[in-house]
Order: structure tokens, then sequence, then C-alpha cells
């Protein structure tokens, strides 16, 4: 580790100091750290130790809103929303406590002053990145959202010690690392071990009478698993709210089963404890697809009871009957992942608290919303009933009983359709036999949304439509949002300081207020401001993708950008065939005008996702003859940035002038970096899926590059039986594009490599690619004429961003609370140590 250059370490005083300047403060606070938690002088600290001390001072600063936020809450027993998700991919933490505590400027300020770099130091935090990825930055982006619009709230989650992988590229192939981020140790979190809980798995259930004739049930599990909570701080934005951030690791009951050590199985005895530690050891990095294993659904069960039975400690503390469960707690669910707690609440109600079933059914309904992600069958979680009864036998009753009093009510509306009560039943009973997670789900919640408007409006037509059929009353559509916090003022300090100095700093409490930059559009000088930001962010982007894949790429060419998870659905693979196509036009038209692009990919494939891994392969491909090529490397150039993650985001898309959102129509939810894409200036071209479509109707037609079928040509295109082989036939830069592949041009003469994915394309294009690739390749030719036009180009990107104030996280989140949470802000007044009296 090379040593960073920092001076003397009496530097308590630097240059120009007032005696009691917040500069100077940060710069005592840091180096007692640098001693005394650290234990470190100078000359022996790691940068990492610089990144510590520098976390511990600003811990220390947030500290006093967390304890005087903990104390109003229970003060007033104040109504909570719980927000439950098996993923909360919440990014560095340093950077934005800075922002929110109003420190940041001074916290480079004093770094600088002692010869150290603040970016630096922020580089040097190992994210927590535990979620895969729009789902669970999304839960990330709401505790941000409640902390500032001050509302109670606690975010539930595992606190997995291995997040998602590390992606790392060999030879153009994905190879995965575990991702250690714990290693150095995580200054954010406080260990809780008072408030561990027990969670039961496995066993058998008993039934026995008691003297008064009632019935009672015994879950008698074959082992348990101990809970212990760490809690992180989620500050609001310039506010004195302290949120907390709820992550519950998996412990053995006792390091040591000493019934078996005595017996000398000493391997046997640590087992115990490999095993439950287990539950919390790793995220599963597959995003919409369920791989029904065991594991999983325990890890589920797991961080669900813990925080049920978090949620009644609470209720006791303050003295709420449990009765008022509900009126306590709004419970959210985060998809299907903590759909468990439906049962889990009932089993706590009465056989833990013997309430009586419809009571408790009846606080359970009320307590609980659902939000639905994804419309793809391979991601609708159900478990095989075999599995589900070995880990969860008691919920498994509690299911059927469920089950059988809601297919009576179906009965009774619909009498007569037996085939809707097979549809609707939260057990699937043909072939093989499975849990219905959805619809467990949707029983059991007062509320059920999806996350765009199309995206709902499918749910109720499509996955869900008996259930809104039922319960019309239920549905609702709550459009994802982005923190502007984290996604503009952090990420992009330059953009941030020209908008404030134009309309000030309202916009980044109140993102609609951007709509005031909209004359400004029209003024030139604003406009070469705005236009040299873009540029130096892509300056900077060039610097790391000089380092991180070699490549040098030209800051003046089109920064065309498409970083997500990498899916068949969203069709990195249609952007990598119009990049052959042209290539194709300029090799075989040497000098065709054309817009120099430069196309950058970032995203992680699932490990055991096969053909995605194979997308990546291509892309890198391409790169490989892309870039190296005289021909076109002055026109083209493609890159693949390894380990797409939050860090890595916050230098993307501040740079990007094209954003690509080119799922096929139907099957991107929502998206939500296509958000972060257009409120920092990037034009979007894209499909009419997901967000996309209001995004579109925010920023304007005419701003926005729009191709491809819509949601209801997909269907009828796919119902008339679909032949990709027709719009082959139809299209000869198409069949050019096919053949060089075929052929091994991208390959060194193989032509094996890419052909199980040209094969697929072929044969089947399940997500219609070919259907849409004459569009994509219009489309993409409007651009690069409108691009040339660089004032012109300015003006639709200030446009972009100052119509993005519907996409904040905060419009969401107040949405969520109006309507589905019923919860009101709690001003948080600030407590010193030297009033709390114990
Ligand atoms: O959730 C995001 C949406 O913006 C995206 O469109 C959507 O694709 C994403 C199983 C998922 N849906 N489902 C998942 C993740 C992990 C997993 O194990 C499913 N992710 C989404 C936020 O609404």
């Amino acid at each position: 580790m090379n040593q960073p250059q920092v001076v003397s370490p009496n530097s308590g005083r630097g240059p120009d100091d007032e005696p009691d300047s917040p500069t100077r403060r940060l710069r005592h606070a840091f180096l007692h750290h640098l001693f005394y938690t650290q234990g470190k002088f100078p000359a022996l600290a790691t940068k990492t130790d610089y990144y510590l001390a520098l976390a511990h001072t600003v811990r220390d600063r947030l500290l006093q809103r967390w304890i005087s936020t903990a104390n109003e809450y229970t003060k007033n027993g104040s109504r909570t929303v719980a927000y439950l998700s098996a993923e909360f991919l919440m990014g560095p933490h340093l950077g934005n406590n800075l922002i929110n505590l109003g420190l940041f400027d001074d916290a480079r300020k004093s770094m600088s002053e002692l010869g150290l770099n603040l970016d630096d130091l922020l580089y040097e935090e190992e994210e927590p990145g535990l979620g895969n990825g729009g789902l669970g930055r999304l839960a990330a982006c709401f505790i941000d959202s409640l902390a500032t619009l001050e509302i109670p709230a606690v975010g539930y989650g595992i606190r997995y010690e291995f997040g998602i992988f590390h992606q790392t590229l060999v030879d153009g192939w994905q190879v995965e690392k575990t991702d250690k981020w714990l290693r150095y140790g995580n200054p954010w979190e406080l260990a809780r071990p008072e408030w561990s809980v027990t969670v039961k798995l496995g066993g058998h259930t008993e039934r026995m009478q008691d003297n008064s004739g009632q019935l009672h049930v015994r879950w008698v599990p074959n082992r348990t698993v101990l809970g212990v909570p760490y809690d992180t701080p989620i500050l609001g934005y310039r506010n004195n709210t302290a949120n907390t951030l709820r992550l519950w690791k998996a412990e053995a009951p006792e390091a040591f089963d000493f019934a078996v050590f005595n017996r000398g199985d000493y391997q046997g005895a640590v087992n115990q404890k490999v095993v439950s530690e287990n539950l919390s050891k790793v995220l599963y990095p597959n995003d919409e697809h369920v791989e029904g294993k065991e594991l999983r659904l325990a890890q589920q069960y797991f961080f669900v009871s813990c925080s049920l039975q978090d949620m009644l400690r609470i209720m006791k503390t303050q003295h709420v009957p449990l009765h008022e469960f509900h009126e306590k707690f709004a419970v959210q669910l985060n998809d299907t992942h903590p759909a468990i707690g439906v049962a889990e609440l009932m089993r706590l109600l009465t056989d833990e608290h013997q309430m009586h079933w419809n009571q408790a059914w009846d606080i359970t309904r009320k307590t609980f919303g659902y939000t639905n992600h994804t419309l793809l069958p391979e991601a609708l979680e159900r478990w095989p009933l075999e599995l589900f009864k070995r880990v969860l036998p008691r919920h498994l009753e509690i299911i059927y009983e469920i089950n059988a009093r809601f297919l009576d009510e179906v009965r009774q509306r619909y009498f007569g359709d037996e085939a809707r009560v097979t549809r609707m039943s939260l057990i699937e009973e043909t072939g093989e036999r499975y849990v219905r997670m959805a619809h467990l789900a949707c029983v059991g919640s007062h509320a059920i949304n999806g996350v765009a408007e199309l995206h709902s409006e499918l749910l109720k037509q499509d996955v869900l439509k008996d259930f809104h059929e039922m319960w019309p009353a239920k549905f609702g559509n709550k459009t994802n949002g982005v923190t502007p916090r984290r996604w503009i003022a952090l990420a992009n300090p330059r953009l941030t300081r020209l908008i404030s100095g134009a309309i000030g700093e309202g916009w980044i409490k109140r993102l609609e207020e951007l709509r005031q930059l909209e004359p400004f559009a029209l003024d030139p000088n604003f406009r070469a401001g705005w236009r040299e930001i873009k540029r130096a962010n892509k300056r900077d982007l060039s610097d790391v993708i000089r380092k991180r894949c070699g490549v040098a790429v030209d800051p003046s060419s089109m920064f065309d950008v498409q970083v997500k998870r990498i899916h068949e659905y969203k069709r990195q693979h249609l952007s990598a065939l119009h990049i052959i196509g042209l290539y194709h036009r300029l090799k075989t038209n040497p000098n065709l005008e054309m817009t120099p692009r430069t196309f950058i990919f970032g995203g992680k494939a699932a490990p055991g996702y096969w053909m995605a891994k194979l997308i990546i392969r291509l892309i890198t491909s391409i790169g490989e003859v892309v870039n190296r090529d005289p021909a076109v490397r002055d026109k083209l150039r493609v890159v693949f940035l390894p380990n797409f993650s939050v860090t890595n985001g916050q230098r993307i898309y501040p740079a990007a002038d094209l954003s690509e959102q080119i799922s096929t129509a139907g099957k991107e939810a929502s998206g939500t970096g296509n958000m972060k894409f257009a409120m920092n200036g990037a034009l979007t071209i894209g499909t009419m899926d997901g967000a996309n479509i209001e995004i579109r109707e925010q920023v304007g037609a005419e701003n926005f590059f729009l191709f491809g079928l819509t949601a209801h040509e997909v269907a009828t295109v796919r119902g008339n039986g679909y032949r990709p082989q027709d719009y082959l036939d139809g299209n000869a830069e198409l069949r050019e594009v096919i053949s060089l592949i075929r052929h091994g041009y991208f390959s060194r003469g193989d032509g094996e490599l890419f052909r199980p994915l040209v094969d697929s394309l072929v044969n089947h294009d399940p997500y219609c690619l070919f259907a849409d690739y004459q569009s994509y390749a219009d489309a993409h030719e409007r651009v690069g004429t409108a691009y040339r036009d660089s004032e012109d180009w300015t003006r639709m990107s200030i446009l972009n961003s100052a119509r993005s104030g519907l996409f904040s996280s905060d419009r969401t989140i107040a949405e969520y609370c109006r309507d589905i949470w019923n919860v009101q802000p709690v001003q948080v007044p600030i407590l010193s140590h030297e009033d709390v009296r114990v």
C-alpha cells in the first residue's frame, strides 16, 4: 500500500485557522480517531486507516441525531413503517452522510489541510453490496427518502457476510470474486446483541388440549438459530432525523453443542455453529430468477421472523397492546421475498400469544402491503411443498388454513367456477405441488402495487388478474423513484453547483423545483456551462476507463451507456448487434459520415446464467476487434467496464450522453437507472416499457428517442407465431451482422463460440430483438444527427434534467405514506448527552 502524503502528526492547527472553525474541529477529531481508534501514527497509517478515522469522525456527528430520533419516536409511540427487504444495495456511506450533514466541503478542506484528498478516502470504502440490482437499490433510495421526509421507519433485512460478488473480466469472460466487504470492519454499524431473538426451523408440530378444552399447537423445531441485530443510522437530508437500517446476522445459540462435545465429537459440535451462520452468509446473486433452494427459504424466514419479533418487543416496551399491531406498524413486503411474514405474524399472534384466528387475520391483513417488482415467470417464487414442509412445518399448516378460508370466499363469490379456485389457490396442484408466495402476499395484504404505470396495469390484466377482479380497490400504482441526494448532489457535484447557482438549493429536497431550469435551456451561457460540466465528467470517466480497461476513449465522442444487470430481456445483445451493424457500414463505406460514439457497457450476470455470460463475452469480443481497427477506431469504441456497482454508477451516470433503455416492451417492471441518467442530463433511447413511458411523457416526446414494438404489439406478434427468420430475410444489414458472428469474425475464426446465442435468436428470439432491430437502428440514426447539433442537444439535455422531478423517491415515498401506510412525519428535536437522565 503506498503511503499518502500527510503533514506532521502535531498538525491539529492548519494554515489559516480560526480557533473554533468546523474544519479545525474535524481535523482534530480525525487525528484523535487516527490515534485512538485506529491506533496508528501517520508514518504507519494506510489509506484505509485514514478512511476509517474520517468515518468515525462522521459517525460521532450522527450519533446525536440517532439517539435523539430514537428518543422522540419512543416517547411519542410513533406509527412506524417497517420496510422488509431481502436486499438493501446501500452504496458507500461516508460521502452520503457528509452531504446529508452539510459537512462535505468542510471535510474536503480539513483533509486537504492534512495533505489528504477526500476523494481518495471516499474511494477506500468497501460498499455494502447487499443487493443484486434495481430492487435492492430501490430499498436503499426509499430509506433515504423516509429519513428526509421525517417518517418514522426501520429497514429490516439480512446482514450478509458476503454481498454481491465482485466481477472481474478474464479473457473477456466474467469471473466472480467473493465480496469481503467486512474485512476491515464496518464503522457504520452497531451490534445490538441485547435485542437478539431466536428463530426456529424444521421439526414437526404437536397438538394438545388445555383444561378448558382449548386446542394448542406446539411447534417442535429440530434446530434454532439466534438473530443478532446490527443497526446502521440512516440520515435525512439536513434535518435531525436518523432512522435505522436493522440487519440480522445469524449465529448459533451456543457456540458449542456440549452434549455432542462431551461424546467426543468436536467436529459435530462446531458444525452446528457453521450451519447456523450459513443463514446470513451470502446473498443469492440471481436477479429475477428463483433457485428453489432450501437455504434461501430459510434466509427469508430467518430475517422476517427476527423482524416481526423485534416489532413485538418494541410494542411491549412502549406498552402498546397486541391488538394494535397494525396501528403501530405498517409493514411493506419488498416483493415476495418476505411474504412468509403473513404466515409468521399469524403464528406469532395465534400460537404464541393465544389470539383468536379471526382477530389475528384482521390485524395481519391491515398490517401488510405488497409491492410486486416483476412479471417474469421465472422470478415468481413458488416453493415445492415438500421442501417448504421440511423448513417450516407449522407455517404450511397455517397457509392451509388461510387457503381453506380464502377459497371458501372465492367459491361463494364465483359460484361454480372451480377453474378460478384452482388458479387462485395458495397451493399449485397441477403436477408437482408448490406454495405460491405471490398469492400468499396478495391474500395477506390490504394493498398491492406495481412499480410503474404500465407494470401496474399488466399486473391487473395478467399475473394477478383474478385477484384484481376480486379486490379491485386493493390495487394501485407507485411509480419508482431515486434519491437526488446520492444520484445528483453526491455523484455530480459540478452539476449540483451549476443548478444551485441558477435556482438555489431547494431542488435537493423538492426535485420538482428543477422545472425552474427550463428557461435556462435557451440561455447560451448556461448551455455552455452545462456542456462543459458534461465534458469534465466524461474526462473523469475516460480516466477510469483507461485504468480499468486499458482503452483510450475520446471525451468529445458521444458516450452511449448501458449499465444494468445482464439479462436477455434487457437486450444488451440488441445493442451489440447494432454496433456490429455500424461497424459493417464503416468497413464497407470508409468515407461514411458517422457521429463518433463510445459504447460503454457495465453489469453483472448471475453466475449460473450461461447466456448472460456469453453476452458479456460477445461485447468484450466486439471491443477487441473494433478498438484496434484503424479504419473505424475514430468513430467507434466499445468498452465493458467491470464490476458495475453503486460506486461505479456514481461516476457513470453523470458522464452519459445517451441512456440505453431497450428492454422488450412489457418486461422491465420499471427501471430506475433510466431515471438516474435523465436527471444527470442524458437523453434516452428506449422502448415503451416500464417507467420509460412516464419519463418520455415528462420530458416530452421530442426530447426522447423512441423505438420498437409496444407491449401490446409484442404480445400480438408472439401470439401470431413469431418467426425471427422472417425478419432476418427482410433485413440485409441484420443478415450481415449475424453472418459476421457466425463466421467467427469476433472470435478469431471460432464459429462455435457464439453459436448458442445466434441459434437462440434465429430460431426463437424470445425477446424479439429481430423484430425491433430496424426500428432501433433508425432511432440511432436520429440520435447521431441530433448529437451533431451540440447547442440543440444541450438544450434537450437540460430539459431532460429539468423535467425529471417526478422521479425523486421523495415523491414515491410521499405516495406510499398517503395511500398505503397512513403515516405522518415526526420532527426530531436535538438532544445532547447532557439532556439525558438515566
Ligand atoms: O425491481 C426494480 C425495477 O425497477 C426493475 O424493473 C425490476 O426488474 C427489479 C428476484 C428481483 N424485479 N424483480 C427483481 C430481484 C432479486 C430476486 O431474487 C427478483 N428485481 C426487480 C425496482 O422496482
